[in-house]
């Protein structure tokens, strides 16, 4: 097989990235952006934090109020979702133009195949400066690169140096890269499995790649052979335009637990925009809609329907979820949380070459 060059482009703190590039008043503050961040009484969670605010341990999922206590300088944003997703599809039609093959993964992620247009790694670390170059330029944000021989070593590379990070790994060195990091950064590599994995005396990749291949198989059966071959080094997959997400969802918390099936619905009909927007921008089309709901005192609740056909029109989503809602609906009840989630992804992209 001919030598592949695989780019891994991930933005840099994308969400407060963007809202630092439009107000210059945040730059070289510690910034959070989350859901309800008000005064810290807020119930929501951390999307995303710039690095200032990592460094006072501000992370992704932590609830709003506890990086309150421990970050209470920083500038607490609501998430601009339209915004972020308009710049996203930017990005993406900029990356897009320097690869043969392409492959979106989530809102600020995408995988290139450029092997066609390169010869040699120094090539390939020019054109990856110059994508950086070019959305630094146009866009007025930062992305970290990783190039590598395969899909998993250029996302870890990617990784490697953050933020405004160049890191290329050629074939020849992959193993050597990745011998002393943690067996978490493979890709699939859960909290269960890193948990049973250290139980091994396995804590970095180089440990998996010298571990017998046969015990490693016994325990976790496919998956073991699979993370055997990945602490190698060893990824065929090809990059190509697949849906990189499974599904993809927006939830709400009520400023206070409501029983008012006006506010729900309400609530209901924009979380449907958001979610619709989001698939449209990384062109998906759904089948399934869920609808989640958690009353108050956390008892949580979840409701499918599965469409006869793929669509991405929003009112399909929209009338689905208000169907789902109002059949689970429990009146009187009043409610913490509601959410909406579309899932059975299919690429455009996809449909339009079967089509
Ligand atoms: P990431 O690329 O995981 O994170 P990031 O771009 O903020 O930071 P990094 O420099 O480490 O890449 O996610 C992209 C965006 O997705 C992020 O800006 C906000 C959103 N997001 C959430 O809403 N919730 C989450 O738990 C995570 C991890 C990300
Ligand atoms: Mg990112």
């Amino acid at each position: 097989m001919h030598q592949r060059f695989i780019f891994h482009l991930d933005m840099d703190h994308f969400y407060t990235a963007v809202e630092v590039r439009d107000n210059s008043t945040l730059r070289g503050k510690p910034v959070v952006v989350g859901a309800d961040p008000k005064l810290g009484k807020g119930r929501g969670v951390v999307s995303t934090s710039n690095y200032e605010a990592r460094a006072a341990g501000v992370r992704s999922g932590m609830p709003i109020s506890q990086a309150w206590r421990i970050c209470p300088n920083a500038v607490y944003l609501s998430p601009n979702f339209p915004l972020y997703i308009k710049t996203s599809v930017e990005i993406m039609a900029i990356a897009r133009r320097y690869a043969d093959k392409f492959e979106q993964w989530g809102i600020d992620e995408a995988f290139l195949d450029v092997s066609g247009r390169m010869v040699d790694w120094a090539q390939s670390a020019a054109l990856a400066r110059q994508l950086k170059q070019e959305i630094k330029d146009e866009i007025h944000l930062t992305a970290s690169i990783g190039v590598g021989p395969n899909k998993l070593v250029a996302k870890i590379a990617s990784d490697f140096k953050k933020p405004d990070g160049l890191t290329v790994v050629q074939d020849a060195d992959a193993r050597r890269f990745l011998e002393p990091l943690p067996v978490r950064k493979l890709l699939w590599v859960g909290h269960k499995t890193e948990a049973k994995l250290k139980a091994l005396g396995v804590n970095t990749i180089g440990d998996l790649a010298r571990y017998d291949p046969t015990v490693l198989s016994s325990l976790f059966g496919v998956m073991g052979v699979q993370m055997h071959l990945m602490a190698r080094g060893i990824d065929r997959s090809e990059v190509e335009a697949r849906v990189g997400v499974k599904s993809v969802s927006h939830e709400t918390t009520f400023e206070e637990d409501t029983a008012d099936s006006a506010v729900i619905l309400s609530a209901l009909d924009l979380l449907c925009q958001e979610v619709q927007k989001e698939t449209e921008a990384q062109k998906l089309l759904f089948k399934t809609v869920t609808v989640k709901i958690r009353y108050q005192g956390f008892e949580t609740h979840t409701k499918s329907q599965t469409l006869s056909r793929l669509t991405n029109r929003v009112e399909d989503l929209k009338r689905t979820a208000k169907a789902l809602l109002l059949s689970c609906l429990e009146s009187e009840r009043k409610m913490r949380l509601i959410g909406v989630r579309v899932s059975n992804l299919e690429s455009c992209e996809k449909q339009q070459t079967l089509f």
